[in-house]
């Protein structure tokens, strides 16, 4: 049979198949061969005529996310808060810059829509949609948006990402009331969130599953070469290439191909800003790389 990993406790997993789940073992095995079984994992699995289950084989990866390890991640919400805290978007290209890497769909997701003033949703949209990126309203008080949001979960692995108390275990617990997810304030989470090493669990949500965990750790992008740094740009894929210098970062060299697109409306200027700001700090860290 086939199934997900939905989590595992030593060498046990819970393996999600249609409707059912079964408990499975990994045998030695995969152990031998330096496999590790992580939630997420499609997996072939045989449930022996002792009632026992035991996991044969694991299918190719989509993606791997790390610290908790998670795979075939489809889908990451990235959450912004309309009121507070003040939205990071830094943190949001970085969260889309890891997206690209991996694979991974991503959706803005402004939360906190009863508290904000009018037009935060449009003024995101109009910095993200030239990228192709979906950018959704929500109030995890209010309900409004839920709908929207649930649709887009549908048949999909989510994550939930962002900055802390922009509300990410409330939208999930006003979708999924059984998960009972803590929600808080910033003091007494970081408190908790120290000390404690948590796997990551998948939880079955409209016909497919989120991943409920505070956060990954993120690929380092610091090796990254500036040059490269472009082709993480939607907005700037198809241009790129007509640069007249290969290479071209997009700045002060002339000939640009990219850089008109902050007149055509095909690159917001303050997504354009940020991208500055990130090639300003590669070819810092590439200075201290030859130091
Ligand atoms: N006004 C308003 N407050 C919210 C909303 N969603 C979450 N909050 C509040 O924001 C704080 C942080 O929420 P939490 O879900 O713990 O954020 P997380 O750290 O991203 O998981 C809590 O006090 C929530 O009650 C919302 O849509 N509107
Ligand atoms: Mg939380
Ligand atoms: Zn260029």
């Amino acid at each position: 049979m086939e199934g997900r990993i939905l989590k595992g406790v030593g060498s046990f997993y819970t393996v999600q198949s249609g409707e059912e789940s079964w408990v499975c073992k990994a045998r030695g095995r995969f152990r031998k061969e330096g496999l590790t079984p992580v939630p997420g994992d499609r997996v072939e699995f045989h449930i022996g005529d002792d009632g026992k289950g035991y996991l044969l084989e694991i299918l190719p990866r989509h993606n791997l996310l790390i610290r908790p390890a998670v795979a075939n991640v489809d889908k990451l919400f990235i959450v912004l808060s309309a009121s507070s805290p003040e939205m990071d978007l830094w943190l949001c290209d970085k969260l889309l810059m890891q997206c690209e890497l991996l694979s991974i769909s991503p959706a803005l997701v402004c939360n906190k829509i009863d508290e904000g003033p009018a037009g935060r949703v449009e003024a995101l949209a109009a910095q993200y949609t030239p990228g192709g990126y979906p950018v959704l309203g929500t109030s995890a008080r209010t309900g409004e948006g839920l709908q929207a949001l649930q649709e887009s979960m549908r048949g999909c692995v989510s994550c939930f990402a962002g900055q802390s108390a922009v509300g990410k275990s409330s939208l999930l617990n006003a979708l999924l009331p059984g998960l009972s997810l803590e929600v808080g304030d910033l003091s007494r989470k970081t408190e908790r969130g120290r000390h404690t090493t948590r796997h990551a669990e998948l939880f079955p949500a409209f016909g497919g599953a989120v991943v409920d965990t505070p956060g990954f750790s993120l690929l380092d992008l610091s090796a990254m070469e500036p040059e490269d740094l472009s082709g993480l740009y939607p907005e700037m894929q198809a241009a790129r290439h007509n640069c007249r210098f290969p290479g071209c970062l997009h700045i002060t060299e002339p000939d640009c191909a990219v850089k008109p697109l902050l007149d055509t409306g095909g690159l917001h200027p303050l997504r354009y800003e940020r991208y500055k700001g990130f090639v300003e700090e590669l070819k810092e860290m590439r200075k201290h790389r030859y130091d």
